[in-house]
């Protein structure tokens, strides 16, 4: 064990210490990144009485609710499930306005718990992280700054989000384009305006899908170009009441036990029945139900084989289509629309707040691309093949370089100097999705080979994983905790054989399988077999002694 500081030194800053003959560092543990998975990480090293560093690029916290303000960003999840249950004082004390919460009341919200908690005299604001390297001889972490100072800390914790590199198709002539261009993933702090203007948007992901019914409202003519349509469910977002509030407060305790035990952390339940076992109309009622409640509730609680059977997941999917071409009045448009070459859910499907709708408006016109690419940024609009669409503003919706991309930025090199990029080049190497072999004391919350889902609860399952390893690091009087590579083997054959189990494989670009990126292995970067059995995995390792891992 390195040096403990009490809780209360950390509000010094570089605490150096050296106790019971352990090399001295200027932290117990260095966290990078101050979203809800840094956030949520802080508090748990301030309870076993460590001192830490947060490092944040960004001038707050927030992580992905600090850069994504473009219009329309909001939370797919419900707010009251969005959010973290460590603290009753602030499940009381906050108000969510909304079912969805916007980028800006999401980014509040992580305000508030960083100023509740007394946070922010932790955390190193305006500075990257732009190395990391395991010294061997003392057993220790060496972190360079982009502030050009170096801190030093028994434990590296990565908390930089799945979904924090934005990508951006290299199309050529963007630098001779005489329009505005935004990304939406590191969208600008000052507020953009379409009005009058002719806006095209690239994508047509989750973010797209927000985006653009609003973009629309002022824009005077909106040009979409769609490789690959997605199903994008009704949210139904309304403002809550103080009812609402009141009733889902008095229920936490069951709400919190119900997204531990979800497949995807949410406090939904299991269907209890198949597609098959009821008859089409009947069939029919539930569907209709569901895509009237809005959420994701229509993929959860109406059938539970719809991620694993390909014949109940057309049936439903032939359902969605059923809808899009009854919303959308052109038949032409509904058509293209219509997903057609992948599952059901097997890319991350959105939630529209009356996105196929927004093609039923003169000014909205969607362009497929996907036989006819994008080839050049003119300079004035988007070229496909000789055709030109004039545009004032580009939009790029184009996703993340998803799990690995903010890592394998980050040059962090664990014994012997091998790199994470090196370690990884065939895609993520880890146990539980915490740590990786040969990076001893490294871990990872919301890492690669974690569950997608609710990411606030797979957080919150990570951090009490990693809180108990390192209590029983400190109490056994134990240094260093590494994987070994037989359990990352084994992890990652766990992974493919959760995911075959699935339809996910069947969508060809899927973020979820690394598929979005030109050169990036096609590995699947999460675990598929449900947040509630990942959390008891994960407990089942550390109750076992921390079965898998090296502990010295
Ligand atoms: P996504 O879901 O990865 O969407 C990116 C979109 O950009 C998607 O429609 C892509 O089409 C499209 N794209 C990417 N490159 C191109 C090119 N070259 N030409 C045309 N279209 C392109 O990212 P989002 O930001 O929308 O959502 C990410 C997650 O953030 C979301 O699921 C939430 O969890 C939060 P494709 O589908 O690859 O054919």
């Amino acid at each position: 064990m390195s040096t403990v500081a009490s809780a209360e030194s950390s509000t010094q800053g570089n605490v150096g210490k050296q106790t019971r003959g352990q090399p001295e560092v200027d932290f117990d543990a260095i966290v990078i990144g101050a979203g809800f998975g840094g956030l949520r990480m802080l508090h748990e090293l301030r309870e076993l009485g460590m001192s830490a560093r947060v490092i944040e690029a960004a001038s707050d916290v927030g992580g992905t609710w600090y850069y994504n303000r473009y219009p329309g960003a909001r939370t797919d999840s419900e707010a009251w499930v969005y959010a973290f249950s460590f603290s009753k004082e602030i499940q009381d004390t906050w108000d969510w306005s909304e079912r969805y919460p916007g980028q800006a009341e999401a980014r509040a919200y992580l305000q508030y718990v960083a100023d509740f908690c007394d946070m922010r005299r932790d955390i190193q604001f305006d500075t990257r992280v732009r190395s990391a390297r395991y010294d061997e001889q003392t057993k220790t972490w060496r972190v360079d700054t982009s502030d050009g100072r170096t801190h030093t800390c028994s434990y590296l914790v990565t908390a930089t989000g799945p979904l924090s590199t934005p990508y951006k198709p290299d199309f050529p002539g963007i630098d001779d384009f005489a329009g505005e261009w935004y990304l939406t993933g590191n969208w600008p702090k000052e507020p953009v305006s379409f009005t009058g203007k002719r806006v095209a948007v690239i994508g047509t992901g989750a973010t797209a899908v927000q985006a653009i019914p609003l973009i629309a409202q002022t824009a005077a003519e909106v040009t979409v170009f769609q490789r690959t349509p997605n199903y994008v469910l009704p949210a139904r977002n309304a403002p809550l009441t103080d009812y609402e509030r009141e009733a889902y407060r008095a229920n936490y305790d069951t709400i919190w036990e119900k997204t531990r035990r979800h497949f995807f952390a949410f406090d939904f339940e299991a269907a209890g029945r198949n597609v098959a076992d009821v008859d089409e109309a009947e069939r029919r009622r539930i569907l209709e139900r569901y895509w009237e409640t809005g959420t994701f509730r229509f993929l959860f609680e109406t059938f539970d084989d719809i991620f694993t059977d390909e014949q109940a997941n057309e049936v439903v999917a032939e359902f969605v289509r059923e809808k899009i071409r009854a919303i959308v009045e052109d038949p032409a448009t509904a058509e293209l629309l219509c997903p057609k070459d992948h599952p059901l859910g097997a890319k991350r499907p959105p939630l529209g707040h009356f996105y196929y709708e927004t093609y039923n408006r003169d000014n909205v016109q969607l362009i497929s691309v996907r036989d006819n690419p994008i080839t050049a940024i003119s300079r004035d609009g988007v070229m496909v093949g000789e055709t030109e669409y004039p545009a004032d503003i580009i939009v790029f919706a184009t996703g993340f370089d998803a799990v690995t991309g903010t890592l394998k930025q980050m040059d962090i090199r664990g014994r012997g100097g091998v790199s994470l990029n090196e370690h990884w080049a065939a895609g993520p190497q880890t146990y539980l999705g915490i740590c990786s072999d040969g990076f001893p004391n490294l871990f990872m919350v919301g890492g690669p080979q974690s569950p997608f889902a609710n990411i606030p609860v797979v957080i919150d399952g990570c951090v009490e994983w990693i809180g108990r390893a390192l209590g029983h690091l400190r109490d056994g009087r134990h240094r260093t905790i590494e994987p070994t590579p037989q359990a990352v083997a084994a992890w990652r054959d766990h992974m493919d054989d959760l995911v075959n189990q699935t339809v996910l494989p069947r969508a060809a670009g899927s973020w979820f399988m690394g598929g979005n990126i030109p050169g990036k292995p096609r590995v699947v970067l999460f675990y598929f077999g449900g947040a509630g059995a990942y959390r008891d995995e994960c407990n089942a390792a550390a109750d076992r002694g921390f079965e898998g891992f090296s502990i010295s």
